[in-house]
């Protein structure tokens, strides 16, 4: 009945719709779209290369941070659709990231003064590598205004880890990743007191200033054991080389002919550098300790002759090594390249020209220099691609890119645009194998004669780059709003293997099984005092419990659980108007901690939309105000006997539905079975998602006998409603088995 209503008023709606001014157009041919549109062959090429038909996939997962919003967006290529926004260094609502107590409490630890930190400055991160190739595992990112590291999961695409550096104030915000991901780098970046609350800045400011370069450990597991989790930077085994007060920029990790060393850039004053560094000698060496972090000191890496600097023309803008590891580039209004081989030779023959800041020893620049090239402006970035020394420059002023090879260092190549690039990123780009398809471009001053004003703030936005034949195309723009962008990283599609549901009762920030857990039939409400702990589940469309009787200053805790197993089955919970909100995936655990400080009823309630009975998922917290007292006997609510006789009603009419659904179930159980469905594993997890759907329904059917049996209706009512949904989604899975199994048969791919 109520159904029908509802079906009613939206048809109205759309009809009203339809009929009050929305001008409605023909179906149209591709010959009259171009000709209404002014579209020419060249537009409808770019369109087609970036259209994703429905059920394709795009090629490459793209990640880029958000700059100072703090969170990490990630998107495809080649059609540039944006598929999440994920928080990292800030909280993010709807994720309940920095709501829920699991994730506040990471972000917590994970601060200077153990508080939740707002804001981030995240420009470029870096993917995890196994054999110098991206693995698809982890992401890491540097926070450059509050000092902090974080290592994201690209199993679930969530935040595992959020470190404070112990040491530096101020970090350059930029991660890159040795060839196995053994060590996590990530350097300071204008020098800065180091643990600066114990500094008197009276006495000798000056030469408490430094500037150092992390190499957090990384303890690389392959697989979430049962207890463990896959993958985390581990502090205690981290190390910091101190340096200098130089301002540190871009670096890089060398490889393969670059192997074992880190270069960077590094500026004092009106001095410019890279610098090299043998990281391998650095974390082998002894070290001491500083604010419980362990310290290389400058003169132990300069006695092992651990480091050098190359002096350059000029402030350089980034420093990047190719992909085979022969050469690094610096660039600044020329580009520069150095030659590894040679870099290598004048650190083992220590062939030196002199001394820097702090004794640092100094590489002359022509004895490592393979060559320089002027692209006719100032070059903010390259990057790479497949085809052998072949790279890109970004020349800023000049709205150009130019093609370029690194080895003859003669120009091959260029594109004009219609803005001023500035950042690159080609997909694989900074592995050994890059890929040759596209390149994405960063414009940081998007030109507003090409789209509509939003205000004074403009978004950013990344341009995708047809790279593949020799001429290079503009193929499409992509605005990212709430974004001040930087560095991005692409990997392969395939090479990323998302999980769908967690097992039961995981903490997904730890990977471990919450002692929170909750499984059906056992929630419960916990009191000591005045502290009240809510072990509780959700799945379609029940919350358990449905009311919540507190105290007026309780401290209060909801433990909720969400026990489904279907894909994409995410709940939302929050408690109106007490500012928490939390995200339920399949099998996640999480909680929520408030004081119950405001008297009154709050209804919490299911914040997602789950399925057609999602407003269903509802509860009630009730805070009594202070010095309550009861009038009634046992606080349950007395039915009267029309409401008695109306859930015996319901009660009734809800086992012929059981019933009529446990027929459907069984007609498609007997099909299952006479073709076989064990033989196609697909098909079968179907079946086992269902046969464990059912099996949870035996306890909602246990206690609506039970209450039926004593005359509880609206008890027994409630508990064959959560029998029925248990039934629904096991009819759902089958049905879904069923239809799989019959494309297969039908040879269907
Ligand atoms: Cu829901």
């Amino acid at each position: 009945m109520l159904i029908t209503k509802r079906f009613l008023a939206l048809s109205l709606v759309f009809l009203l719709l339809a009929s009050v001014g929305v001008p409605v157009k023909a179906q149209q041919t591709l010959k009259d779209v171009k000709k209404e549109r002014g579209l020419s062959d060249a537009n409808v090429l770019a369109a087609v290369k970036t259209f994703m038909p429905r059920g394709g996939r795009d090629e490459y997962f793209g990640f880029v941070g958000t700059g100072n919003s703090g969170t990490m967006i990630v998107y495809g290529l080649p059609s540039m659709r944006i598929y999440k926004y994920v928080g990292v260094f800030s909280p993010e609502p709807w994720q309940g990231y920095g709501y829920d107590d699991e994730s506040s409490l990471m972000l917590k630890k994970g601060s200077l003064d153990d508080k939740i930190d707002w804001y981030g400055d995240m420009r470029f991160p870096a993917l995890s590598e196994t054999n110098g190739n991206y693995d698809g595992k982890h992401l890491f990112y540097s926070d450059g205004a509050n000092s902090r590291i974080a290592m994201i999961d690209l199993e679930d695409f969530e935040t595992k880890q959020v470190l404070s550096h112990p040491l530096f104030i101020s970090c350059y915000p930029e991660v890159a990743v040795t060839p196995n991901t053994d060590w996590v780098v990530q350097t300071s970046q204008f020098p800065s007191t180091w643990n600066s609350r114990s500094v008197d800045l009276k006495k000798n400011y000056d030469s408490k200033l430094k500037s150092g370069i992390t190499f957090w450990y990384f303890h690389n597991v392959k697989k979430v054991t049962k207890t463990g989790h896959a993958g985390r930077i581990l502090k205690e085994k981290s190390i910091t080389l101190e340096l200098p007060p130089y301002t540190l920029g871009y670096f890089d990790v060398g490889k393969m002919a670059g192997d074992g060393l880190l270069v960077g850039l590094a500026d004092k004053g009106d001095n410019h550098y890279a610098y090299v560094v043998d990281y391998k000698k650095i974390v082998g060496m002894k070290t001491t300790e500083i604010n419980g972090f362990a310290v290389v000191p400058l003169a132990k890496a300069l006695k092992a002759d651990a480091i050098a600097l190359i002096p350059l023309p000029a402030k350089a803008n980034i420093l990047k090594i190719t992909p085979k590891g022969k050469y690094f580039i610096t660039v600044d209004d020329q580009t520069n390249v150095f030659d590894f081989a040679k870099v290598k030779k004048a650190l083992a023959g220590k062939t030196f020209s002199g001394k820097a800041d702090g004794g640092i020893p100094v590489i002359d620049t022509k004895a490592v220099l393979h060559g320089s090239v002027n692209f006719g402006g100032n070059v903010i970035d390259v990057a790479f691609e497949y085809r052998p020394d072949i790279a890109y420059a970004s020349v800023h002023n000049a709205k150009k890119i130019v093609r370029w090879n690194y080895k003859t260092l003669k120009k091959t190549g260029e594109i004009t645009l219609d803005f001023m690039p500035s950042y690159l990123m080609v997909p694989q780009g900074l592995t050994e194998t890059p890929q040759s398809n596209y390149l994405a471009v960063v414009d940081k001053e998007v030109d507003y004669k090409h789209l509509q004003s939003v205000g004074p703030v403009r978004p950013s936005a990344q341009h995708l780059i047809d790279i593949s034949g020799d001429k290079m195309y503009d193929l499409y723009t992509m605005t990212l709003p709430q974004c001040n962008m930087y560095g991005s990283v692409a990997v392969l599609r395939t090479i990323i293997k998302p999980i769908i549901r967690y097992p039961t009762g995981t903490n997904s920030r730890t990977g471990e099984i919450s002692p929170f857990k909750t499984v059906a039939g056992k929630e419960k409400i916990e009191r000591k005092g005045n502290r009240v702990h809510i072990f509780g589940t959700l799945i379609r469309s029940h919350i358990t419990p449905e009311i919540v009787q507190v105290n007026q200053g309780d401290i209060v805790t909801f433990h909720l659980t969400n026990l489904e197993l279907a894909e994409d089955e995410t709940h939302g919970f929050t408690v109106d108007t007490y500012g928490k909100h939390g995200s339920f995936e399949p099998g996640k655990t999480a909680s929520l901690t408030f004081v119950a400080n405001r008297e009154g009823a709050f209804p919490y309630y299911c914040t997602e939309f789950c399925s057609a009975l999602h407003l269903e998922m509802e509860g009630i917290l009730m805070v009594k105000p202070k010095n309550y007292k009861a009038t009634g006997g046992s606080g349950e609510i007395q039915l009267t006997a029309k409401q008695l006789a109306g859930y015996k009603k319901d009660y009734e009419d809800k086992l012929k539905v059981i019933a009529q659904t446990q027929d459907v179930i069984n007609s498609v159980v007997k099909w299952l079975k006479e073709n076989h469905y064990e033989n196609y594993p697909y098909v079968k997890a179907l079946v086992v998602d269902a046969v464990a759907q059912l099996n949870k329904a035996a306890v909602p059917k246990a206690n609506y006998e039970k209450f039926a049996k004593q005359g509880k209706w609206k008890q027994a009512f409630l508990w064959a409603e959560q029998y029925f949904q248990y039934q629904v989604k096991a009819a759902d899975s089958g049905l879904r088995a069923k239809k799989l199994l019959k494309e297969k048969l039908e040879g269907i791919k």
